[in-house]
């Protein structure tokens, strides 16, 4: 790989002056920070070059250019990810060193963008990763969120959200790009004209904001292509500096305008539970969408000319869940109102050009906004999505037996509300699920109305993880190891993970690999002590469930699991119990009090396990607070137990189950979302399956005869003596006791399953930590688990993309 650097010389001459031209000094006065952030500033430079040629490139080729719309982007860190990418990360470790710098230590400077909430937002960070690595021009298309999502600290074992000012020392990697700025209109009132005998539409009175756009390369590894992440920050579109209100003092009263502009890019709501400012959500939605698409069409004028038949071979624009639905009417909006399109001839340039993916299958999550809001914020978006709604249903076929049914179930307009995930179904051409059984579970149940009418759009993408970033940078002990074994084209190409499978029966090996998961351990362990105060013991077994706080996670599971192993060992000195720390890390949505209940019930059994004498020695509990990007890669790293509890059927996919099997944990898991494919790669006896599967849940909960109060009174002894201790105040004194978890699970009736899959689980965990009592056969099986995990690259996941859906 050629390097952006000819020598270890150069980088130091270039590395010097980048430090005096930001900051007037000499590299020995400047500061850490200083230090981190010309570094970065100084590949990032190098990056834009990199990505200007590779721009011209496409521009010349007539490449189809692919946009992906996400509302989230949880890109992590990116110096260390892009020096390897680059591969300059030795010569600029050597150069540091002979400086009397450390690469780590600079790195772990640099501020972790919270521009996502979990999942969805990662995913989207690894899409683009290999969508640069596989040189497709590949564009991310999002929001620059000023205090982006919360940072979330823990004080008498309950969270506590905090603004996350991640932006408040300068982000070293993003460009203002001022000339590409969009005028973005919100309100008004629709006024038709005639023109040539036709009626056309524009939108008088708005409310207009500017949406700047930051512009963030993403440098693919081999370092040939890099791309670009750019999001949007809203202004004023003129200051309205109100002086004499200032001149009165009123400060905050002169500058008033340019603070309702701005709040539209000040947070991210989290998303996956009650919602708060659904007005302003709806205003970012609408921001990101209509910002973006602007700059698409220009760029495609530039090219392309007017030719807009062509567009859809030129332009993929991909909407990651229902955030950007509003892609396909904006869209038409332009063709329409500006273009002066037929709509027929319109519509099918939008079909044509636009993809969506779902990621949940919670009706919660399901986005609707009521016709009220709706329309008055957006008019001529409105009206444009009731005529797509209205020619839906004039061409429905009404000779279908249970055509009312159908049409009732897949209309965009209903009940006062515009439904986004049937508005983004039907502008799309293709629709797809994150795992298999997720697709299935789409086209059966969520979608089946659509399915049965369209089969042909729905398709399967099983997500991936970016292996460069969650193995070879997150763990580099052990891509060494790897390396020095099987060659470095694991980076380029994942499938030659496999190649490891050779090396399962070396006993040298195997040895090595556990020294280096030893270290990893100690690793966390010392991030712990010295991040939080919290001592964990890396002689124990790591079993670490991280992810957002959800209640069909179930989180709680895995405490009630904690609680009645301690409880036994309590009663009964001579119940073995293999010495375990135990790790929680995520964040719960600031409105969603079962999830901090959770939250607040797992630190306080921490509390009480962690102080008491007689266990404290096989057992600890941890939690991790303000669970991103960077500490999640220490995390995996670590862990030895991946904990994928879902309630079967309804975690669409997962991601952390793919990169924690990559780092060699073992799988402790319900046969839900990617877990199923998981096992079916690395095969039964490398994971540990328990708990009912989706069809069996189905059918409890179709039949109606489950009771949580069965449960408790058939296993008195344990669960019901952990369901007791809810109220007991055994847990309690880290702000009291938890009526309502208890409630959630005994009079609301265990909504999640909680109580039905307690046995199994427990069982499966004590069986799968006495296996880890023959460590040759426990390496064995972490090692198989890594050399049978190349297929969750999300290489292949955007390969899939590329041909089956973007055709790019
Ligand atoms: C998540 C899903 O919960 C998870 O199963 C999946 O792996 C991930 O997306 C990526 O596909 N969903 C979200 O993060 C989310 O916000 C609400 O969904 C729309």
């Amino acid at each position: 790989m050629e390097s952006i650097f000819n020598s270890k010389q150069e980088f130091i001459e270039c590395y010097r002056s980048q430090i005096m031209a930001i900051t007037g000094k000499d590299f020995e006065h400047a500061s850490d920070f200083d230090r981190f952030n010309a570094l970065a500033r100084l590949i990032a430079s190098r990056a834009r070059t990199v990505q200007t040629a590779t721009d011209n490139r496409v521009a010349k080729s007539g490449k189809k250019r692919v946009y992906y719309f996400s509302i989230e982007f949880l890109i992590g860190r990116l110096l260390d990810n892009y020096l390897l990418n680059f591969g300059a990360r030795d010569l600029v470790c050597q150069g540091l060193r002979d400086l009397g710098a450390d690469l780590d230590d600079l790195c772990d400077l640099e501020p972790d963008p919270a521009l996502g909430n979990g999942g969805l937002g990662r995913l989207a960070a690894c899409l683009l990763d290999s969508m640069a690595h596989e040189g497709i021009a590949g564009y991310g298309n999002g929001m620059r969120y000023r205090y982006g999502l919360f940072k979330q600290e823990i004080l008498d074992g309950r969270q506590v959200e905090t603004t996350d000012e991640w932006l408040a020392s300068g982000y070293p990697w993003e460009v203002r790009r001022q000339d590409k700025a969009v005028t973005i209109g919100f309100g008004g009132r629709v006024v038709g004209y005639e023109d040539g005998g036709r009626m056309y539409y524009r939108t008088e009175d708005t409310q207009d904001v500017l949406a700047v756009p930051y512009d963030i390369p993403v440098v693919g590894y081999g370092g040939k292509t890099v791309n670009k992440l750019r999001v949007w920050s809203t202004e004023p579109l003129e200051e309205h500096f109100d002086l004499d209100a200032f001149n009165r003092g009123s400060y905050a009263e002169a500058d008033a305008h340019r603070a309702d502009a701005e709040a539209i890019s000040a947070i991210l709501y989290p998303n996956d539970a009650g919602e708060h400012g659904r007005l302003l959500r709806l205003k970012q939605e609408y921001l990101f969408v209509a910002a973006g698409i602007s700059t698409i069409l220009d760029t495609f004028r530039l090219e392309h000319g007017r030719a807009w038949s062509e567009l859809p071979d030129f332009v993929a624009i991909h909407t990651n869940d229902t955030h950007p639905a509003m892609c396909g009417p904006e869209l038409m909006r332009i063709l329409i109102d500006e273009e002066r399109l037929g709509w027929d001839e319109a519509w099918s340039i939008v079909t044509k050009t636009l993809s969506y993916t779902n990621h949940t299958i919670l009706p919660e999550a399901l986005e609707t906004w009521s016709i009220g809001t709706f329309s008055k914020l957006l008019p001529r978006l409105y009206q444009i999505i009731e005529e797509i709604a209205r020619r839906w249903q004039d061409d429905f076929d009404k000779s279908r037996t249970g055509w009312q049914d159908l049409l009732r179930n897949t209309a965009i307009l209903w009940d006062g509300q515009v439904r986004m995930a049937n508005l983004s179904v039907i502008c799309s051409h293709s629709v797809n699920g994150v795992a298999k059984i997720h697709t299935d579970i789409l086209e059966h149940t969520v979608l089946k109305d659509f399915y049965a009418l369209m089969p042909d759009k729905f398709n399967n993408k099983t997500n991936g993880i970016s292996h460069r970033r969650f193995l070879a940078e997150s763990n580099p002990g052990y891509a060494r190891l790897i390396t020095e074994v099987i060659g470095d084209a694991w980076l380029d190409d994942a499938s030659q993970l496999a190649r490891l499978t050779e090396f399962e029966s070396d006993p040298s090996f195997l040895e090595r690999a556990a020294r280096v998961k030893r270290e990893n351990k100690a690793r966390l362990a010392r991030y712990m002590a010295a991040e939080h105060a919290i001592s964990i013991d890396p002689n124990t077994i790591f079993d670490v469930q991280v992810k957002r706080f959800h209640s069909y996670k179930r989180q709680l599971l895995n405490i009630f699991k904690i609680m009645d192993i301690y409880n036994r060992r309590i009663s009964d000195p001579n119940f073995a119990v293999a010495p375990t720390t135990f790790i929680f890390s995520g964040k719960a949505a600031s409105s969603y009090a079962f999830a901090k209940e959770t939250i607040r019930l797992i630190n306080s059994v921490a509390d009480v396990i962690n102080a008491d004498a007689r266990v404290n020695e096989i057992m600890r509990v941890c939690f991790i607070p303000d669970f991103r990007v960077s500490n999640a890669q220490l995390i995996y790293p670590a862990a030895e137990i991946s904990e994928q509890i879902s309630t079967a059927g309804m975690e669409a996919s997962g991601t952390s189950n793919m990169k924690l099997m990559m780092n060699g944990a073992i799988t402790l898991g319900t046969l839900d979302g990617a877990n199923i494919e998981i096992v079916n790669l690395a095969g039964a006896d490398s994971e540990m399956i328990f708990g009912l599967t989706a069809e069996e849940v189905e059918e409890l909960r179709e039949k109606g005869t489950y009771f949580a109060w069965d449960m408790y009174n058939a296993d008195r002894a344990r669960l019901g003596r952990v369901i007791d201790e809810l109220t007991d105040d055994t847990f309690s004194a880290l702000s009291g006791n938890f009526e309502s978890i208890r409630n959630e699970v005994m009079q609301s009736n265990d909504a999640n399953l909680v109580m039905k899959d307690f046995g199994s689980y427990v069982d499966a965990w004590e069986r799968l930590t006495a296996t880890y009592a023959d460590p040759m056969s426990w390496n064995r099986r972490s090692v198989h688990n890594t050399a049978t995990s190349g297929w969750f690259s999300s290489d292949r996941t955007i390969r899939e993309y590329r041909d089956e859906i973007w055709h790019a």
